[in-house]
C-alpha cells in the first residue's frame, strides 16, 4: 500500500511547522510512506496536491496541519467548499468568502477510520478528538482537495490538526494560551495513524 503523507511549511507567526517535521520523520521510517510539503497559498496548494496525486497515485492521503489552538490531536471529520481566513496567505492573500471549486458539493466527509484512530490514540495515551471543523483557511482547501479525488477515485483520504510543538514555543510559552504537544507525541500519533490506514486498506 502506498501513503502519502502531506504536510506544510511555515505560515503566518510560525517559523517551523510541526506538520512538516512529522510527514517528514514518518516517510523518512516507513518505506510505504512517501511526503509531500504543500505551500500554505490559495489555489497552488490545491494545484500542487493534485499534480503530486496524478504523479504519485498513492492508495492513501493522509494531509497533517497545525492548528495553533487545540491541545491534542484533531481528527477532522468535514471539508467545506469555503475559503476564508483573517491571515494572509503566504503571498499575502486575505480570502473573506469564496467557494473552493465553483459549483462544487458543499461538503465532503473524511474516509479515515477516524473512530478507530481516536480510540486507538487514546488507548496508546495520546489524547485526540473528533472535530467538526477544519477551519476554512488552507488546510480545509487541500482537504477539501483530496475529498474530491478519494471520492471519484474510491480512496481513502483524511486531515488532521495536530497541536504546537513544546520544543517550538519553549520559549515563548507566555504569549500560548492553548495546548501543545512533545514532537514525540505528535510523531507517535502520526504513526499510529499510519498503521490504522493500512489495517482499513485491508479490510475494504
Ligand atoms: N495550518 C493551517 C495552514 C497550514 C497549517 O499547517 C490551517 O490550519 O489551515
Amino acid at each position: 500500500m502506498k501513503i502519502l503523507i502531506t504536510g506544510f511549511g511555515p505560515f503566518d507567526r510560525f517559523p517551523t511547522n510541526p506538520a512538516q517535521v512529522a510527514a517528514e520523520k514518518i516517510a523518512e521510517n516507513d518505506p510505504d510512506v512517501e511526503c509531500f510539503i504543500l505551500p500554505v497559498v490559495y489555489g497552488e496548494a490545491r494545484e500542487v496536491l493534485h499534480r503530486e496525486l496524478r504523479e504519485r497515485d498513492p492508495d492513501a492521503v493522509v494531509s497533517l496541519g497545525l492548528s495553533a489552538n487545540i491541545g491534542c490531536i484533531n481528527l477532522e471529520e468535514i471539508a467545506v467548499n469555503i475559503r476564508a481566513s483573517h491571515v494572509a496567505d503566504n503571498s499575502g492573500r486575505i480570502l473573506s468568502d469564496e467557494p473552493i471549486v465553483e459549483g462544487g458539493s458543499l461538503a465532503y466527509r473524511t474516509s479515515l477510520p477516524t473512530s478507530k484512530i481516536k480510540k486507538r490514540l487514546r488507548q496508546e495515551g495520546i489524547p485526540a478528538k473528533h472535530s467538526y471543523s477544519a477551519g476554512v483557511y488552507l488546510c480545509n482547501e487541500v482537504f477539501y482537495t483530496e475529498m474530491e479525488w478519494a471520492r471519484s477515485n474510491n480512496k481513502i483520504a483524511g486531515f488532521i490538526h495536530i497541536p504546537l510543538a513544546t520544543s517550538m514555543i519553549a520559549d515563548r510559552i507566555e504569549m500560548y494560551r492553548f495546548g501543545h504537544m512533545s514532537m514525540d507525541t505528535i510523531i507517535e500519533a502520526c504513526e499510529i495513524i499510519v498503521e490504522e490506514v493500512k489495517k482499513s486498506d485491508i479490510l475494504q
